[in-house]
């Protein structure tokens, strides 16, 4: 399957046009701005890093953003980088950002990225469940007999993947891949910071009612630092689960995607994930009721309320 495309390989959305801003890349959510200097050259220092309200759905971005989702993510990450300052530096540098995306992005320091995906595992399911049954392991880590989909394990595995282009599905890497890539220091110190993150995490949302299964880092290097990028800890780039819904042997309800997934795949959308058609626009309610979980997201992990 490897160099398999996507349905919607390409940008998701045309770029905003933001002054005192060029814009340099567009993931499938989030998009980056390079903030001009004085005489219009574009600065090599800094990043805007915007998040949209688009949300991807059986690897499809779907027609209807969420409202407010980009915004609640964009605080969600940054009410997290406080939570791990102990741990880790980040890349932010500032919130006062242009009011057209007020709230959804944050002006960041550029980093040179390591060419990895960083990823951990706190409970087994998707892709490291599939290694586990092949074999027994998890990224070369060898795991206890007897676990199931959704199964917590032991402690944190760092089960790192390649960074695909958009359109394209990570793979995963093996730690010797790693070590070539980046070498074995800066691989030692990316596998143990993204496990501590994931246990983290995990510490402060349980007492919240959430559990995140995995989740996936990226990390830059400053001079000698590891500085962690992107986004951390939200919905987008975690599984986060209903802990009193956590029940070990079959798939787990996603805490945001719940209601999307659901009406997708019932007879009243009327679409066929099988189809390679795109998805039909999302009901109000399933809109409304995905948001509320966002939003419910924010506000359990932080203690806050959102107002957008
Ligand atoms: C960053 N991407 C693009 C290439 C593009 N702080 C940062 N400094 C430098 N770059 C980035 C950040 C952040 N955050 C660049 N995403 C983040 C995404 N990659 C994807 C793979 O192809």
């Amino acid at each position: 399957m490897s160099g398999m495309t996507s349905p919607q390989p390409g940008p998701a959305a045309l770029p905003l046009d933001l002054p005192g801003y060029a814009h340099v890349y567009s993931g499938k959510v989030r998009d980056l701005y390079a903030p001009l200097d004085p005489s219009g050259a574009p600065r090599d220092d800094q990043l805007l890093l915007v998040a949209s309200d688009r949300l991807s759905a059986f690897d499809f971005i779907l027609g209807t953003p969420i409202p407010d989702k980009g915004a609640v993510l964009t605080q969600l990450s940054l009410w997290w980088f406080e939570q791990l300052e102990d741990l880790v530096p980040n890349h932010v540098v500032s919130t006062e950002v242009p009011a057209e995306v007020a709230g959804r992005a944050v002006l960041v320091r550029r980093l040179e990225m390591l060419p990895v995906e960083c990823v951990a595992r706190a409970y087994l399911t998707g892709g490291g469940l599939r290694e586990y049954v092949a074999d027994g392991h998890v990224s070369g880590v060898r795991l206890p007999d007897g676990l199931v989909d959704g199964s917590r394990l032991p402690e944190p595995v760092f089960t790192p993947s390649t960074k695909a282009p958009v359109g394209e599905h990570d793979q995963p890497m093996s730690y010797a891949e790693v070590v070539a890539a980046v070498g074995e220091r800066t691989a030692q110190r990316a596998s143990d910071l993204t496990t501590r993150i994931l246990a983290r995490g995990n510490e402060i949302a349980a007492e919240r009612g959430i559990l995140i299964a995995d989740t996936k880092v990226e990390f830059g290097i400053d001079g000698d630092d590891l500085v962690l990028a992107d986004e951390v800890l939200t919905p987008d780039s975690s599984r986060f689960w209903p802990a009193d819904q956590w029940e070990p042997g079959h798939t787990q309800p996603s805490f945001d995607k719940e209601f999307v997934r659901e009406w997708l795949t019932s007879p009243a959308s009327g679409w066929d994930k099988a189809s390679g058609e795109a998805p039909p626009p999302l009901p109000d309610d399933v809109l409304e009721r995905t948001r509320a979980k966002y939003v419910e997201a924010y506000e359990r992990l932080t203690g806050r309320t959102f107002s957008s």
